[in-house]
């Protein structure tokens, strides 16, 4: 890379030759933007490096029918800069897309953020140079920029898993991945559809394809429970509402384990110690709020089995109540725990399977095929014009595991990770000194509003940046001994609830060969409060030369 190939903003200074920052951001979604934002505010030349050829990450590429995100509006968004959020109006309670996308696009413009990405480029490999202390970071045109810091902001749910299905290259017609959508939108008109895959982005784009298209056939492995959105436009009143007390409710949703849904109280009791007259009418209640309001409900659903039971009685009793055929309904029942796989959150899933235009068909037990006119269950084909896999991502290590990155003696992430992400604090790995992964395994991450662990773990990295400056460190490295402790205290509290025992994503149980670990931390505020005592015991598991 030669300084002409440098975005405009990075200031450029040369090591060995090679162009230097100070910090290389790797993704450009809403952790890189405010990585780069926070990095450069210190003072520090950062370079961000993109695949996508804008801003946005995650909402740049799942462009698919129906991609709403399911945290509330006035929830998801940064809450770093007061006039941003003033300024910024949401049109939905829970918004769109389109609209997510804008605003990191406004955000971008906002502050100047697009001078300093390189787009259209990914970073196939990181070697850190202990010879002098720094990063060698290499983009897939085979040039090379050097840094002393190297932040991974590639995104929890940012690679796609495309299962290999047998005669998948006969099939005559298009396949699209709901999270790789292309650029200018599918026209379904008049088309007959398969969608493979039920989890958020199936139960999402689904509807929406039954709507557009002749025919839609929905190939399930296994049911998942969703709850209504109860989306709606949201009313001038109440934006002002919270805008009026913005900073204190911002304030307030950081003390939520999940990072949202301070205005809508938890319940205080367990499921099991009220009765069931009571239970259903709560669950009743919460179903008509709308979104995950419905698993706050009562203290245990997510430690007691038989607690959660009473809870996925009542949505599988609902799937019942909506969907009219009672094969489809029974098909369409989900038999784990709810919740412990991530629970979806849908606008009309359910009801879809009332139209005539659309038909379900079971591969839990059958495999499933392509052929060149279709997909093929036993023995049974279906014609199919095009094929929608909605069947997720390699998720929170796929895309790290991408790059090919070396650490101290050339150790590799991708081996140190075989048996599982081990880190510190989710934000740091021993033996990759000045390496930070935003929102990575080992912290709360996907179980939380991920905006707000987003602006935690960046604030947190920038203090220690800064630290580092003030007191002339060079490097910040985690020890195998506090990287080992934290594992266990992750794997200690995920064991303690019901959450590893599903086969989800966030075991990996979804990318076949993946090690089964239960992923994220459970539990924010407490987290976040550990990563400030860690930084104000002098980085207490750190050392620092
Ligand atoms: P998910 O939640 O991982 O769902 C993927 C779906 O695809 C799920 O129903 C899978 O069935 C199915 N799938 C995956 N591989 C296959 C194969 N090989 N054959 C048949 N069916 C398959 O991904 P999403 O994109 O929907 O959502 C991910 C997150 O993004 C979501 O939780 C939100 O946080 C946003 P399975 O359940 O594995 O049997």
């Amino acid at each position: 890379m030669d300084a002409d190939s440098l975005p405009s903003g990075v200031g450029l200074a040369t090591r060995s030759g090679k162009p230097a920052v100070d910090a290389v951001v790797v993704g450009a979604g809403f952790g890189g933007m405010y990585s780069i934002h926070k990095l450069t505010g210190l003072g520090l030349n950062v370079l961000g490096i993109e695949a996508g050829h804008d801003v946005g990450g995650t909402w740049y590429w799942n462009r698919y029918p129906g991609a709403r995100c399911d945290v509330e509006s006035m929830e998801y968004s940064y809450s770093f800069d007061e006039d941003l959020q003033q300024e910024w109006e949401w049109t939905e309670r829970y918004a769109r897309q389109p609209e997510i996308l804008s605003y990191a696009s406004h955000v971008a413009d906002r502050f100047d953020l697009r001078d300093q990405i390189l787009f259209n480029t990914r970073v196939a490999s990181a070697r850190f140079d202990e010879s002098d202390d720094l990063w060698v970071v290499r983009t897939d045109s085979g040039t090379e920029v050097i840094s002393q810091y190297l932040i991974l902001a590639t995104g929890m749910l940012s690679s796609a898993n495309k299962p290999s299905f047998e005669g998948m290259d006969s099939f005559k017609g298009d396949i699209y991945h709901t999270g790789q959508w292309p650029q200018d939108g599918v026209d379904f008109a008049g088309k007959r559809v398969g969608v493979i895959g039920t989890g958020s982005s199936g139960i999402q784009s689904i509807p929406v394809i039954a709507s557009e298209a002749q025919h839609l056939t929905v190939f399930q492995r296994t049911p998942n429970y969703s709850v209504p959105a109860k989306n709606r436009p949201l009313d001038p009143e109440e934006i002002a509402e919270i805008k009026a007390i913005y900073p204190e409710f911002r304030a307030a949703n950081r003390q939520q384990s999940s990072g949202f849904g301070s205005l809508r109280p938890r319940g205080e009791v367990g499921a099991l110690e009220v009765d069931a007259e009571v239970r259903t009418a709560e669950y009743e209640r919460r179903w008509n709020v709308g979104g995950f309001d419905f698993l706050r409900g009562y203290v245990d659903l997510m430690i007691n089995s038989e607690s959660n039971q009473t809870a996925a009685d009542f949505a599988r009793a609902k799937i019942a109540e909506i969907v009219s055929d009672p094969e489809t309904a029974k098909l369409l029942s989900p038999t784990q725990l709810i919740g412990c796989k991530r629970l979806c959150v849908d606008t009309d899933y359910f009801q879809t399977y009332n139209r005539s235009n659309v038909d379900l068909v079971d591969i839990s037990e059958r495999p499933l095929a392509f052929a060149k006119d279709g997909l093929v269950v036993g023995e049974d084909l279906t014609e199919l014009d095009c094929v929608v896999l909605a069947t997720g991502f390699d998720a929170m290590t796929g895309s790290i595991s991408k790059i090919e990155i070396a650490g101290r003696g050339g150790v590799t992430m991708n081996d140190k990770w075989s048996a599982g992400p081990v880190n510190y604090l989710g934000l740091t790995i021993a033996g990759f000194p000045n390496l930070f992964t935003i929102t990575g395994p080992g912290s709360p991450s996907v179980l939380t509003n991920m905006i707000v662990a987003i602006e935690q773990h960046v604030e947190w990295i920038a203090d220690a940046v800064a630290t580092q400056a003030a007191e002339g460190y060079k490097t910040l490295e985690a020890t195998e001994v506090a990287e080992s402790r934290w594992v266990n205290h992750v794997n200690s509290i995920a064991d303690a609830t019901l959450f590893p025992s599903c086969n989800s994503w966030y075991v990996g149980a979804n990318v076949p060969g993946k090690p089964r670990v239960f992923m994220p931390l459970i539990g924010f505020p407490d987290y976040a409060a550990e990563c400030d005592r860690v930084a104000q015991a002098g980085y207490e598991g750190f050392i620092r030369s």
